[in-house]
């Protein structure tokens, strides 16, 4: 492909010179002479080729390193080096040729070829490298970022509005310096009933509807967050101020108000004395008003009975009804209960291996009960429910 006319000359320098060579072997008779004639008939036509090619070479370098200079992809600049450098490349031949002739020959032609091969191979490099830095500067072009354009908006998911308000009571208790406390929910009886004053045959054993499970007596899914109280007084020194808070279990009848599987928030406040109701008041007052955001909060104990506490009584709070939604007000003229309380009962103390003094309080909410009062659901089963518009509506990202 580059072998212009220019090579026409030379070519038919070496065509003559293989011509007087092959008559001057063919005159000769002698055998000596025969060889003589051969080797310089090689060499010669050898040499002859080798120069036309060695000038081919230099006169078309020019015209190569345009094409090189003009190719514009990889592959294209592949084919160009492959038909120059490849195994049957331009140059290759040559260097071929290069090594037949006799060593004097072949030093000054190499010399010539090197030269040539030398530059073929720097323009290929510099052509290449120059390929990929403009393969490099179009694609950042093309992927460029304009961060002023609107995001995409998508459904990125949020949090269920029971874990929204779990966080907000933990997060409150933590900033009092209360511990937040887990505990499993399939508990031995002794931590769910028997520590908090509810042995095997006590009456109020059968109001919690337990579940017990198969083949283990002794063990059951919890039906409050009360026995993690037990828990706490065991293992942590005196004073005690916790909560903990998760799921628990009764064999209640799903309808709007009730549930088989609902969640307890539980609070104890306890030391060696000095502990009142006074003090449970106050407590679960604020707590009201943290959670429902308010701040004139009215609250009352009505007496009640809870084996675990002495007094127990029931918490309620007083609201007020507006275009269909409770509202917690002071103003308000009617009660809503909201869970148990009292100050702890002087029997788990002792089933808690408790020595010496102690006093209390405790209470336990159930949350979702707490949820409906604050966002006006009048079904609880629509915060199990799967129903995306509603979880979406509810859901933090809403
Ligand atoms: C108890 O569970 C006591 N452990 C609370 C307590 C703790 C009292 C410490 C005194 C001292 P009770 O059974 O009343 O209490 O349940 C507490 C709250 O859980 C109820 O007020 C109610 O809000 C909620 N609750 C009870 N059963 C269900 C249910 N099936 N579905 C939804 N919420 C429920």
């Amino acid at each position: 492909m580059f072998w212009g006319s220019g090579c026409w000359f030379c070519a038919q320098i070496a065509q003559s010179v293989e011509q007087e060579t092959e008559n001057l072997c063919v005159a000769g008779s002698i055998p000596a002479l025969g060889t003589m004639c051969f080797f310089l008939r090689f060499s010669l036509s050898s040499f002859v080729r080798c120069v036309a090619m060695s000038e081919e070479l230099e006169n078309n370098l020019d015209h190569w390193m345009e094409t090189i200079a003009e190719a514009s992809s990889i592959s294209e600049l592949e084919k160009t080096k492959a038909s120059l450098l490849g195994r049957s490349g331009i140059i290759t031949t040559a260097f071929k040729e290069l090594a037949k002739l006799p060593i004097e020959e072949k030093k000054n032609l190499g010399e010539k070829l090197n030269n040539v091969k030398l530059a073929v191979e720097e323009a290929i490099e510099n052509r290449l490298s120059k390929i990929k830095e403009s393969i490099i500067s179009d694609k950042l072009k093309s992927e460029t970022l304009d961060i002023t354009l609107p995001c995409i908006s998508g459904s990125f998911g949020g949090s269920h509005i029971l874990t929204q308000e779990m966080r907000k009571v933990r997060d409150y208790y933590h900033s009092k310096g209360f511990l937040v406390l887990d505990g499993p929910e399939i508990e031995k009886d002794f931590f769910n009933f028997d520590a908090l004053n509810i042995p095997k045959h006590h009456p109020a054993r059968q109001s919690h509807d337990t579940f017990y499970v198969d083949d283990f007596d002794e063990m059951l899914l919890r039906t409050h967050t009360t026995c993690v109280q037990v828990r706490a007084l065991m293992n942590t020194g005196f004073p005690v101020r916790m909560i903990s808070m998760g799921k628990t279990y009764r064999n209640d009848k799903l309808d709007a108000t009730h549930s088989p599987m609902f969640h307890q928030v539980d609070g104890l406040v306890v030391d060696r004395c000095g502990i009142t109701m006074g003090h449970l008041k106050n407590e679960l007052k604020k707590f009201i008003s943290m959670f429902f955001e308010v701040d004139d909060v009215e609250i009352r104990f009505r007496p009640s009975y809870f084996p675990f506490t002495e007094p127990g009584v029931e918490v309620d709070c007083r609201y007020k009804k507006e275009g269909g939604k409770l509202r917690i007000t002071k103003d308000g003229d009617d009660w809503l209960e909201l869970g148990g309380a009292g100050m702890v009962h002087p029997n788990v103390f002792k089933n808690c291996g408790i020595e010496g003094t102690a006093q209390g309080f405790a209470f336990g909410l159930g949350l979702e009960r707490l949820i409906m009062l604050k966002t006006g659901i009048s079904d609880i089963r629509n915060i199990y429910d799967t129903d995306v518009r509603w979880l979406r509506y509810f859901s933090s990202l809403a």
